[in-house]
């Protein structure tokens, strides 16, 4: 989808007072460290080096926002709304100074941003809904927001892996209720792209 693929670098904030006036649409990406937030937000935007993705666990340590647009019939680009890569949680090794910023910095943001229309939760699908995932949905029991759980490195599963890892999502997912949902992804092999699209696509289309 082209909206996706004009995503563009915006906004690095450190500090909650330091967020873009909100505007547009916001769709954040969350998940434990390391589960491949930034990976799947540069297989989405079809751009290699648009999150910095790394092997080294809790690399992002700021809410970087990404500007999606679109032209008009003038050829004027237009912007639409943003995606959020966020720092990753549950990074055992953190020290406790920087897990206090973290949830100041991330708790703040998804409990109050009122442009944010629904949180993308990366989770890596040999080991979905950790307590950290869980601790993630409680506190975004907002009905506006939605939540779409994202089961990526699929590539690591087998078949039968795979159905029950979707299973438990889906059940997860339903216990919330509509607003949330599930499938598999793996940046890897490009599976679960077009899904990804289409259920973004429609949170952005309200
Ligand atoms: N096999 C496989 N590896 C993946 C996949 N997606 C991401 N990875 C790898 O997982 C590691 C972490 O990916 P990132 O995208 O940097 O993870 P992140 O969630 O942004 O991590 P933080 O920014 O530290 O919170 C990298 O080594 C990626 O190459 C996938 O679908 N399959
Ligand atoms: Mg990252």
């Amino acid at each position: 989808m082209q909206l996706f693929h004009s995503a563009r670098f915006f906004i690095s904030v450190a500090e909650l007072a330091g967020l873009p006036a909100a505007a547009l649409p916001e769709i954040a990406f969350a998940g434990r460290s390391n589960a491949g937030k930034s990976t799947a937000i540069n297989v989405l935007t079809q751009q290699k080096r648009l999150a910095f993705a790394s092997k080294t666990p809790g690399r992002t340590q700021l809410l970087n926002f990404f500007e999606l647009s679109e032209r008009d019939e003038h050829g004027q680009t237009v912007p639409r709304g943003y995606l959020v890569d966020l720092p990753g949680y549950g990074y055992a090794k953190a020290p406790e100074g920087q897990r206090a910023q973290w949830d100041a910095l991330v708790g703040g943001y998804v409990a109050h941003r009122q442009t944010l229309v629904g949180i993308v939760i990366v989770m890596d699908a040999r080991r979905p809904l950790m307590a950290a995932d869980e601790a993630l949905i409680a506190f975004v029991d907002r009905p506006s927001c939605a939540l779409h759980f994202l089961l990526t490195k699929a590539d690591q599963l087998n078949n039968s892996e795979k159905r029950s890892a979707l299973d438990r999502a889906r059940q997860r997912a339903a216990a919330i209720g509509p607003r949330a949902s599930a499938q598999l992804f793996s940046a890897l092999k490009r599976q679960g792209v077009d899904e990804l699209e289409s259920t973004l696509a429609g949170w952005l289309r309200g």
